[in-house]
C-alpha cells in the first residue's frame, strides 16, 4: 500500500465514522478528498513535508482535511479519528461489507443493540431484534441475514488485484537473494482466480534458513505467522503469504503440486497412476516395479488404514525411479500430455484436452492492440481525452477508443453525456487525435435499462465508431429478467460490446446472474462482443462466462474501463481472466488490427 492509499484509507474510515454518528455532508467531502489523494501522482509524504498549503493543492482537499493529512503523516495518527474509533468501537469494514448496510445503519444498530461485528449482526438478525429498531423492518432484517454469507466470504478472500501486486513485490524481493535459484507464485494467484485465500510462493534453492530469514525481513511483511525449516508464512497488507523452499531438481514437481487446483491435481495424479507412476510434490516416479510391494502393504490390513487414509498423501515419498521433477513442462510431458497453463487448471476438461493435444493457444498478455472501453474527464474520468490517448500510445497500442458514460439509469450527479454532449465530444476527439500518432475512435458507454433498452437515441449511437452497452442499475433482478435484458441488449443493432455484463463488484455485490449460454449464443448470432472488464474489482465477464462465449463462437473484448492512465495497466488481469475462459487471440476483438476491428464494427 502506498502512503497515498494509506492516507486515503484513513480519510475514508473517518468519513464512515462521521456518517455513523449522524454527521451530514462532511463524510462526502472526506470521501472525495480521499479519492483525489489516492489518485494524486505525487507521494503524499512529500507534499506533507511542505505543510498544509502544499497538501491543500490537491483537488477537493480543503484546509481542514489538509491539516489532518499533515497530522497523520507526522504523527501516524489523526486525533479526531482516534476519538471517533473509541466512541464507536465497531468492525466498520466487516459490517458495511453486508449489502444494504452502510455506516448509518452501523451507527443505529450500535446505539440500539450494541452490534459491533458480523457475528453479533447475525445473532441479532436471527433473534429478530433488528426489526424492532426504529427505521428497520422485517424485510430489511431478512435482507441483512441473506447477505451476511456473501459478506463473510468477502472478508476472507482478497481480490486478485490487491494480492497480485503484493505477490509481485515478494517475487522481485526473493529473486534478488543470492541463494534463490528460481522463484514463482503458485496456488490460486498463479491461476489468476478473481479472489484468493492466501498467496503461495515457491523458491528453488540448496539453502533453507537464509531464505526464511530474508523472507521474514521482507519490507512488506507486517508480521511473521510461522518460520520453520523450508517454509514460512507472513502477513503482508492483510493477506497471508506462504513460502516453501525446495531443491532445484524438485522445483517443477512442487510448482505443479502447489499451483493446484486440487481437482486438477487429482486428475493429473490419476493419469500418473494409470501409467504405473506416482506424482507428488517431489517428482514423478516410476513405481511399476513396486506394485507387488504396495499389494503387500494392503494385505497388512487394518493397522495401516489410519496412516493411509488419504491415499494421495500416503504416497508422498521419493520412492521409485525418478522420471521428472525439475520443470513443470517436463512433468506434464512425461505423462503424455501437453503442459497446461495455470489458468486452465480447474478440472474443466483441460487434462483430457492436453492429452489429446487440443488445448487452445491462449491469448497472451502482449497481444492486445488497443482498449475499447475508457473514460475521460468528459464523464467521471480524471484525465483529458489527449492524456488518455497519449497513455495508450505510450503502452504501444495501435488505436484507442474513448467511451465516456452516456446519461441514463445508474448515472448519478450529472456524470453521463446526453446526445448533444456526445456530438460535441466527437469534435473534441477529432481534435485530440491531432496530438497523438495513433488513431482515436469515438464511442460511448451506453446504459442498459432494466428491460434491455438503451438510454441513448439510435441516431446518436449510429454516428459513433463503437458502442459499449453496460448495466449500471437494477442489478438485483432475477436470473430470467437478467438474461432477457442482456440478450435484448446484445441484439440491439448499434451495440458492439456488452460491457461488464453482470455488473458485479467482487466482494461487494454479486451482480446479475444471467444464463451465460443464452447470452453467449445471442452475442454470437448478432456479432456483439462480450467484454472481460479488466478492472480487478470487476473481472466481468468471468472465466466461466468467457468459456461459454468462446464455445458459442462469440467474440471477446478485453477492456480496462480505465478512468486514469495507470489503469490501462490492469489489462493483464483481463487477459488472464480471458485465458481462464480458454480464449485465443483470434477470439479477442482488440487483439485485432485496426482494420480487423473496423470490419467487426461494420
Ligand atoms: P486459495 O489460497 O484458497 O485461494 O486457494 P489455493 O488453490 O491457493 O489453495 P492453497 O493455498 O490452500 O494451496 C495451494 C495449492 O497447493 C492448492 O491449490 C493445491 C496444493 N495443496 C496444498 N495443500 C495440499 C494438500 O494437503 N493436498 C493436496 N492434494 N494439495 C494441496
Ligand atoms: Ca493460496
Ligand atoms: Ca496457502
Ligand atoms: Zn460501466
Amino acid at each position: 500500500m502506498s502512503r497515498n492509499d494509506e492516507v486515503a484509507t484513513r480519510l475514508e474510515e473517518f468519513a464512515d465514522l462521521l456518517e455513523a454518528t449522524g454527521v451530514e455532508y462532511k463524510p462526502t467531502a472526506y470521501r472525495r478528498a480521499a479519492e483525489n489523494v489516492r489518485d494524486h501522482p505525487a507521494p503524499i509524504e512529500g507534499l506533507a513535508a511542505g505543510g498544509e498549503d502544499a497538501v491543500a493543492e490537491i483537488d477537493r482537499v480543503g484546509d481542514a482535511i489538509a491539516a489532518k493529512i499533515v497530522e497523520y503523516v507526522e504523527t501516524g495518527e489523526i486525533g479526531e479519528l482516534t476519538e471517533l474509533r473509541e466512541e464507536l468501537p465497531v468492525d466498520m469494514a466487516g459490517l458495511t461489507a453486508v449489502e444494504g448496510v452502510g455506516p448509518n445503519t452501523v451507527g443505529s444498530l450500535y446505539d440500539a443493540l450494541g452490534i459491533s461485528d458480523l457475528d453479533e449482526l447475525e445473532t441479532a438478525a436471527e433473534a429478530e431484534e433488528i426489526r424492532e429498531v426504529s427505521g428497520f423492518g422485517a424485510k430489511t432484517e431478512e435482507n441483512i441475514l441473506d447477505n451476511i454469507p456473501f459478506a463473510r466470504e468477502a472478508r476472507e478472500r482478497t481480490r486478485l488485484g490487491d494480492a497480485r501486486p503484493v505477490a509481485d513485490d515478494a517475487l522481485a524481493y526473493l529473486a534478488d537473494r543470492d541463494a534463490v535459484e528460481s522463484v514463482e507464485v503458485c496456488g490460486s494467484i498463479r491461476r489468476w482466480k478473481p479472489t484468493i485465500g492466501d498467496i503461495d510462493l515457491l523458491v528453488a534453492s540448496e539453502e533453507r534458513d537464509p531464505i526464511v530469514e530474508a523472507f521474514t525481513h521482507w519490507e512488506a511483511a507486517d508480521a511473521t505467522i510461522e518460520a520453520g525449516t523450508g517454509k514460512a508464512s507472513v502477513r503482508a497488507d492483510g493477506t497471508r503469504v506462504d513460502l516453501r523452499i525446495v531443491d532445484p531438481d524438485e522445483f517443477g514437481a512442487a510448482l505443479q503440486y502447489f499451483t493446484g487446483s486440487r481437482a486438477h491435481n487429482v486428475a493429473v495424479r490419476n493419469r500418473a497412476i494409470d501409467r504405473g507412476r506416482k506424482l507428488n510434490e517431489y517428482g514423478l516416479f516410476d513405481v511399476s516395479d513396486a506394485e507387488g510391494e504396495a499389494a503387500d502393504d494392503d494385505a497388512e490390513g487394518e493397522a495401516a488404514d489410519g496412516a493411509a487414509a488419504d491415499g494421495a498423501e500416503a504416497d508422498a515419498t521419493r520412492a521409485g525411479e525418478r522420471i521428472a521433477g525439475e520443470s513443470e513442462d517436463e512433468v506434464y510431458r512425461a505423462l503424455d500430455m501437453d503442459p497446461v497453463s495455470p489458468e486452465l487448471r480447474e478440472d474443466r476438461g483441460e487434462v483430457e484436452a492436453a492429452a489429446e493435444g487440443r488445448l487452445p493457444p491462449l491469448v497472451g498478455p502482449d497481444e492486445l492492440r488497443g482498449d475499447l472501453h475508457t473514460h475521460t474527464d468528459w464523464s467521471d474520468g480524471g484525465f483529458s481525452i489527449a492524456e488518455m490517448a497519449a497513455a495508450a500510445e505510450e503502452r504501444g497500442y495501435d488505436y484507442h477508443v474513448v467511451t465516456d458514460h452516456a446519461t441514463g439509469p445508474g448515472m448519478v450527479g450529472g456524470v453521463g453525456l446526453d446526445e448533444s454532449d456526445i456530438e460535441a465530444q466527437a469534435a473534441a476527439v477529432a481534435e485530440a487525435a491531432d496530438e497523438v500518432d495513433i488513431p482515436l475512435l469515438h464511442g460511448i458507454e451506453a446504459n442498459i435499462d432494466a428491460g434491455g433498452d438503451l438510454s441513448t437515441d439510435d441516431e446518436t449511437l449510429a454516428a459513433l465508431d463503437l458502442v459499449v452497452a453496460s448495466p449500471h442499475a437494477a442489478l438485483g433482478q432475477d436470473a430470467e429478467a437478467a438474461t432477457e435484458r442482456l440478450v435484448r441488449a446484445v441484439e440491439h443493432p448499434h451495440v458492439d460490446v456488452l460491457g461488464h455484463p453482470t455488473g458485479r463488484l467482487i466482494n461487494e455485490r454479486p451482480g446479475l446472474d444471467p444464463d451465460v449460454e443464452a447470452v453467449a449464443e445471442a452475442a454470437s448470432a448478432s456479432g456483439t462482443a462480450i467484454e472481460v472488464n479488466a478492472n480487478p474489482a470487476r473481472l466481468d465477464a468471468d472465466g466461466e462466462f468467457v468459456r461459454a462465449a468462446v464455445e458459442a463462437g462469440a467474440t471477446i473484448a478485453v477492456n480496462t474501463d480505465a478512468h486514469a492512465p495507470r489503469e490501462l495497466d490492469n489489462a493483464r488481469y483481463g487477459v488472464h481472466t480471458a485465458r481462464r475462459g480458454w480464449a485465443r487471440a483470434a477470439d479477442v476483438l482488440n487483439a485485432r488490427s485496426l482494420d480487423g476491428l473496423r470490419s467487426f464494427l461494420l
